[in-house]
Parts: C-alpha cells; structure tokens; sequence
C-alpha cells in the first residue's frame, strides 16, 4: 500500500518537473514567425500571440521585401487607415496606427526582428513598386504563459524629437541592437555610409540635394551607399535586431517628415542626424 503510494507520489514528481521543463523549453526556444514574400504572393502566419516575437522575412521574389506591422490604436478601423491613404494623409496614416518599424529582406534573402507584441488588432501592409499595396489585418492574442525575456542588446539606438541618442564609436562584428522611439513622433534610422572626414553639415547638403532633384515618384539618388536601415517606428515602440557593420564611418539619419509642421519638413532638417565610427 506505502509502495504504490510512493510510485505514485514519485510518478507524480516527474509528471511536475516533465511540465515545468516543457514550459521553460517552450519560453526560451522560440520558433521564429515567418513571413514569405514570392511571385504568387504573401503568406502571413497563421497564429500570432503576444510577448517576444522573432519574425524572419523570406524574400523569395525579386524586388526588396519591406512590410511594415502596425498596430490599430484608440479604436481605429482598417476602414480609418485605407481612407487616410488614399487621401494621401501621412498624418492622417500615422494616427490610426502604431508602426512597429520595418526591416528590408533584399531579393532571394531573409531578414529578422524581434518585436514585443502587444495583443490587439493588427495590420499588415506592403508597398510594391509592380501595383497596388497588400493590406491584410490579422490579431495578435493575448498569451498566458511565461514570458519570454526580452534579447540582451549590445547597442541601444534611442530615437527623439529630433536626434538619436546612440554611441557614436562602435566595434565590427555581430551585435544585437535595440530601437526604441522615446519622441512623440514617428521616426527611423537610415545608415549611409560615408567619407571618413564627413561632417553633419556636408552629409545634410549632400542628401538634402539628393532629395530636392529628384523626380516625382523617382527614388532619390543619394551620394552615398546604404548599408543598413530601419524604417518607420512608432513612439512607444521596442525592436531587437542583429546588426553587423563594417569597419568605417556612418551617418545615420532620419527623413520622417515632421508632421506638426505645415511644409512636412524632414526630422533631417531639423538636425536629425548623427556621423559615428565603426571601429575593427
Ligand atoms: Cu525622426
């Protein structure tokens, strides 16, 4: 009788720790999301939770692939969005949503981000060059398991009303950045990578020309080449991504257009933008 009840008892033990181990498994073992762009199409994940979320983007066509996740806040309907767009309201587009800021998978390639996510209703949209833009909404629910920490960052990219607060030396070789927008607008970190005696006013002059001559619906022709960067981020927003640059100097720059002014002027023009070195 004491026998089988200790076999119980033991079986019971391992059943517990079995459990716990699984969950622990589960917390920090994440499978990535993957969001696949090809000829046919856009394929989305099927289920979305909240809490830490790695996200790959697979770009099996032949243009660059840069969606962007956003957030429907206060209420906002995709009804909201779609009609701010068409009206061509940046605005407009910026108070309906909470941009969670985007990354570029380039042709035949795969790019990845982590994301905080917070449950809610959800919008997916992507811009394409060949026809109209992909929209499709999909939820995010809430998760009631342990939460998965967030990654441990090597840098920390804080973007304001109108600077970035960053280090300005940084060391080649694999690093985990964290973006946070702690300003009251949206913003994004462009990386040019520039001479090594260029300064905040040659590199402004350079591309604030590159911008004025450039055709309507032409991509500006910048002097100088991209080497990372990571767009349209929302305030209050949190993102962790793998970042590698090599040894050299950098400007890093913001062109959101400032929405309380009436012209749209760029966050640029009023200074947002930061020259830093990577070192080997
Ligand atoms: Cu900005």
């Amino acid at each position: 009788m004491l026998r089988s009840r200790l076999v119980r008892l033991k079986l019971l033990c391992v059943i517990v720790v079995c459990a716990v181990l699984v969950n622990l498994v589960n917390a920090q073992d994440v499978e990535p999301l993957v969001i696949a762009a090809t000829e046919d199409g856009i394929t989305l994940p099927e289920a979305w939770v909240s809490g830490m979320t790695a996200i790959t983007l697979q770009n099996d066509t032949e243009i660059a692939f840069q969606p962007t996740l956003a957030r429907f806040i206060d209420g906002a309907t995709m009804e909201d969005f779609t009609a701010a767009m068409m009206a061509q309201d940046f605005a407009g587009m910026l108070a309906t949503v909470s941009a969670l800021g985007s990354v570029t998978a380039e042709p035949g390639e795969s790019a990845s981000v982590t994301y905080d996510l917070q449950a809610g209703d959800y919008l997916f949209l992507n811009f394409s060059p060949a026809g109209p833009p992909t929209l499709i909404p999909f939820t995010v629910m809430q998760y009631e398991g342990d939460a998965v920490e967030a990654p441990e960052a090597d840098v920390e990219i804080v973007m304001v009303d109108f600077a970035f607060a960053m280090p300005v030396e940084l060391t080649t070789g694999d690093a985990v950045w964290h973006f946070t927008n702690e300003g009251e607008q949206t913003h994004e970190i462009v990386i040019f990578s520039v001479d090594e005696d260029a300064t905040v006013e040659g590199v402004t002059n350079g591309v604030t020309e590159a911008l004025m001559s450039a055709g309507p619906g032409a991509p500006p022709e910048f002097p100088y080449e991209e080497a990372f960067s990571f767009i349209g981020m929302s305030p209050g927003e949190n993102a962790w991504m793998n970042v590698n640059l090599e040894p050299g100097t950098y400007a890093a720059l913001c062109f959101i257009p400032d929405v309380e002014s009436e012209e749209m002027t760029t966050h640029l023009a009023h200074g947002m933008i930061t020259i830093f070195t990577v070192g080997e």
